[in-house]
Order: C-alpha cells, then sequence, then structure tokens
C-alpha cells in the first residue's frame, strides 16, 4: 500500500509530512492515521474551485423568487386540512417512523460557553439544559404516542466526549440510553490561501468540523440510517441545538410532509426585520433552496411586496423533516448528488513557515444542511409562529441571548395559562411578573396545558418560582 506520504506528495501537500521524519514512532502513526482518513481527491476539487477560484458572486435579484409556503393563517381558514395533517402525522408517530435528530457539533463560539451547547442551563427556573428540554420533549411525546422515538445527536470531534458524559451523568436524562445515538460528526482539513493543508502541531493536521451539512455523510456512515431501516424509520426531525422552543416531533408538520409525498419539509417564520440572521427560502432555477442571510443582495432583504411585507420574508428556523432515502442518497457514495460546499475564512492556530504556532489567515471548507433542498422532490415550506416555536440562544447578550429566550418560554407558559383560565400578570409585551416554569412532561403544549391544569387538584398557587412538573 502507498504510505500516505507519498500521496500526499503526489497532490502538491508535502508540507504536511515536513517534520516527520524527526517524530516518535507514536506521532508519526498518529499523523499518518489522520491524513490516511483525508480524501486528497476531494481537497483538491475544493482548493480549485473554492480557494484558487473563487466561485462567482451569489445569487443576482434576477435569478431568485421568493419560495412559496403553506401559510399559518390558513390554519383556521383550511381547518379539515390541518385536522387531516394531524391525523396522518400522528398515526405515522404512532407506528414508529419518526426519529429526532439535533445537530449539536457546533462550537458556540458567540455564546462565550466553552462546553457543549446542549449542556447550556436555559430553562428559567430549574435551570434545565437545552439537551434535557429536548428529551422531555421526546418523552412527552413518546408517552402520548405509545411509541419510541429514537434520538440521533450529531456531535464533533471537539465536543462528542463532553457530549456523551453529560448524558450519561444524567442517566439519559429518562431516556433508555440505547435509544440515544450520539456519533461525531466528519472534519475536513483548514488550508492556507494557496490551498496548503495547515499542521495544529508537527504530528497534527488543522482540521475542522465540516458543517452541520455533514450530518447527512455522518447519519450514514454512523450506521444511523440503516439502523433506522431496520426499525421501519422513514422520517427524520431535524434540529438545531440552540432552540428550546422546538417542537422535536410535530404531528401537523410530518402530516403535510406526507401528505406532499415531500422528501424534505422546512419550518418557516416572517423575518422580523430586512436583516435578521436567518436563511430565507427562495426558489432559484425552479427549485426550493435557502440563501443564507449573509448571501442574499441588501436590495433583496429589504424589497416589499404590493401589500407593504417583505417579499424575502420567509426565514428558515432549521427545522426539517428528511426522508431517509434522501440522507442515504446525499450522505452516500452515489453519484447523484452530494451536497455543495461554502467556505468560511477564518484565522486558524497553525505552525507557520517557520515552525512556529500562530494565527493564519485560513479557509474552512462547510456543508450545510439545507442545500439538500435543490435535490428533494416535492420539497415543502409550511409557516408557524415565532412565539411558539423560535427563540434560539446564539449570543452573550441581546438578541436572541440566554435572556431573551427564557423571557420568550416565559411568554409562552403565560399564554397557556391564559389559555386555561388563569391570568397571570404579565407586562405590556405578555413577560409574567413572576417567574414560572412548566415541564415538557407535564405539558408541552397549550391544548395538554389545559388539559393538565384542569386535572390539578387543588391547582397551585401562582407563585413566584412556580415549576409545574410530573
Ligand atoms: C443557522 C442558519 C440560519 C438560520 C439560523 C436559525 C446556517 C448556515 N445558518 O444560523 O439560516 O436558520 O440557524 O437559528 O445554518 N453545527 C454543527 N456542526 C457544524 C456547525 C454547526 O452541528 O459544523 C450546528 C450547531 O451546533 C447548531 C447549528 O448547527 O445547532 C447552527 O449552527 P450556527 O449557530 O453556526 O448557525 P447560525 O446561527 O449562524
Amino acid at each position: 500500500m502507498i504510505h500516505p506520504r507519498h500521496l500526499f506528495e503526489e497532490h502538491g501537500q508535502e508540507q504536511v509530512f515536513r517534520y516527520f521524519d524527526d517524530l516518535s514512532p507514536d506521532r508519526q502513526d498518529e499523523l499518518t492515521r489522520q491524513a490516511s482518513a483525508i480524501d486528497l481527491d476531494e481537497i483538491d476539487h475544493l482548493v480549485e474551485t473554492l480557494v484558487k477560484h473563487s466561485p462567482g458572486s451569489d445569487p443576482s435579484s434576477a435569478q431568485i423568487e421568493p419560495a412559496e409556503y403553506i401559510p399559518y393563517a390558513s390554519k383556521e381558514q383550511d381547518f379539515l386540512s390541518w385536522q387531516r395533517a394531524r391525523t396522518a402525522g400522528e398515526q405515522a408517530i404512532r407506528k414508529g417512523r419518526v426519529a429526532a435528530f439535533t445537530v449539536a457539533g457546533g462550537q458556540g463560539t458567540r455564546l462565550g460557553f466553552s462546553g457543549p451547547k446542549g449542556t447550556f442551563p436555559i430553562s428559567p427556573v430549574r435551570e434545565k439544559s437545552l439537551f434535557q428540554i429536548f428529551a422531555e420533549k421526546l418523552i412527552a411525546c413518546s408517552q402520548r404516542y405509545q411509541c419510541n422515538i429514537p434520538w440521533f445527536i450529531m456531535t464533533s470531534e471537539e465536543n462528542h466526549e463532553e457530549t456523551y458524559d453529560f448524558f450519561s451523568d444524567h442517566a439519559w436524562f429518562g431516556l433508555q440510553a440505547e435509544n440515544v445515538n450520539l456519533f461525531s460528526q466528519g472534519t475536513l482539513p483548514a488550508v492556507d490561501r494557496e490551498g496548503k493543508i495547515l499542521l495544529a502541531d508537527k504530528h497534527r493536521i488543522a482540521l475542522s468540523p465540516d458543517g452541520h451539512g455533514g450530518s447527512l455523510r455522518a447519519l450514514v456512515r454512523s450506521g444511523a440510517t440503516q439502523k433506522m431501516q431496520a426499525k421501519g424509520i422513514d422520517i427524520l426531525s431535524c434540529f438545531q441545538v440552540d432552540n428550546p422552543l422546538v417542537k422535536c416531533i410535530d404531528p401537523d408538520f410530518i402530516g403535510f410532509h406526507l401528505d406532499e409525498v415531500s422528501q424534505l419539509s422546512s419550518k418557516t417564520i416572517v423575518k422580523n426585520s430586512p436583516d435578521e440572521k436567518v436563511g430565507v427560502f427562495c426558489q432559484k432555477d425552479n427549485n426550493t433552496c435557502v440563501v443564507e442571510y449573509s448571501d442574499l443582495p441588501q436590495q433583496l432583504q429589504h424589497q416589499l411586496d404590493s401589500s407593504g411585507a417583505l417579499r424575502f420574508r420567509s426565514g428558515s428556523i432549521a427545522v426539517h423533516l428528511f426522508d431517509r432515502k434522501l440522507i442515504e442518497q446525499l450522505g452516500g457514495n452515489a453519484c447523484d448528488g452530494s451536497l455543495p460546499f461554502h467556505v468560511a475564512n477564518k484565522k486558524v492556530t497553525a505552525l507557520d513557515q517557520k515552525g512556529q504556532l500562530s494565527e493564519i489567515d485560513a479557509v474552512k471548507f462547510e456543508m450545510f444542511i439545507f442545500d439538500a433542498l435543490p435535490f428533494a422532490k416535492n420539497p415543502l415550506v409550511l409557516e408557524t409562529l415565532r412565539e411558539s416555536e423560535f427563540s434560539p440562544v446564539k449570543n452573550a447578550q441581546g438578541k436572541d441571548s440566554p435572556e431573551s429566550s427564557r423571557r420568550d418560554q416565559q411568554r409562552q407558559f403565560a399564554r397557556w395559562f391564559r389559555a386555561a383560565g388563569m391570568d397571570l400578570p404579565c407586562d405590556a409585551k405578555g413577560t409574567p411578573e413572576i417567574k414560572i416554569e412548566i415541564s415538557p412532561q407535564f405539558a408541552d403544549s397549550k391544548e395538554a396545558f389545559v388539559e393538565a391544569w384542569k386535572s390539578l387538584s387543588p391547582p397551585p398557587v401562582l407563585e413566584d418560582g412556580l415549576v409545574l412538573e410530573l
């Protein structure tokens, strides 16, 4: 077998083995192992197309149109369709056709939190972590529908162990350990502006996660899709790790997905400002796609339609339903499509020409999960309400921060109380004056809360710190 050193020389990447002869045998092995896992043809292609020749600029105004979506308002106008969807969705969940999937490989740099983001404490009173909230939502759903809902979680090399330990230390939050499937996403080497692979150390290549789009490959490689197939699961409900309001499993959404025979369905909310940092659902060359916020031309961001609303208003909350076959197609080795790569120009700590560690202008390669949309048959976009399903934790302060997310959880709880006939004193924006928390296992929706509240006899006193849980 050819030693990777020769392959790297053939591909013009000999600098990776520059210090090889001076390394201890253990370190030589480590570098060899890392190098063997790199697909040099893929790197050549990425360097050629994305580093040496930058791809033309992003969609011009002429090429893209807003994508169509099912408006939330149709829930009242077209009540029967929504009811039919719910019934179909519930049936699929009951039959065990649905699994949950969280992308949790990100680094959470903006939040300034050093651990895996899913371990961040976010519920307003109990300070439950994001992972615990999702776990409890999944338990509530599997109890309601008397079914098993496996949960797949994609970590990264950097946070895998810590994530595993967190679940294990918390007894898997009441889930069966074998039902929680953690696997690490892939990595790709960072390169310099000339396309040369960088070294993080004399015996280590500078690797970085391949983006949440890497999840499709990782789901196949880790055996997750095979496991799904064996269990008769054909729908994967995907969501990001940062949004405690997410409906991990939504029967209405699943019903529309099935009704449309869609291979990839997505949820949208109306953007709250032209510059909100969410991708936008668009139509390009007759395909539905997401144009990331940083790529949507300014002029289109601000364009209004005839009713005075933002024309490109359909924001992505990164909640999708994937048909298992589409994942197998895009994440496997078949030649009928693979996700494109995007470049991120970032500083990376790596060895410079003199062998010293320094901050180097580097290029990282990432895939985005929503780039699967143009490959999907019958993609569907369903509108939902921001207040009910989207309040992510991205920044340490201000917008999309722990503070705003806890406040939005509280407002949701207050609306549920109101629906049950209890008026919690609130400010003008609906934030309750006392701190309250409703555990997903007590109720995970307004309807469930109204039912559960009725069964409390006597009802608890509404006081600061009230927690309703089973
Ligand atoms: C993402 C979307 C944006 C919008 C917004 C909603 C992208 C590129 N943009 O923006 O359009 O929908 O979310 O909240 O997705 N992750 C991994 N592996 C990686 C990188 C990220 O698992 O290599 C996970 C990360 O843990 C998180 C999610 O992907 O759960 C989103 O990552 P982000 O915070 O970088 O995305 P953001 O907020 O820029």
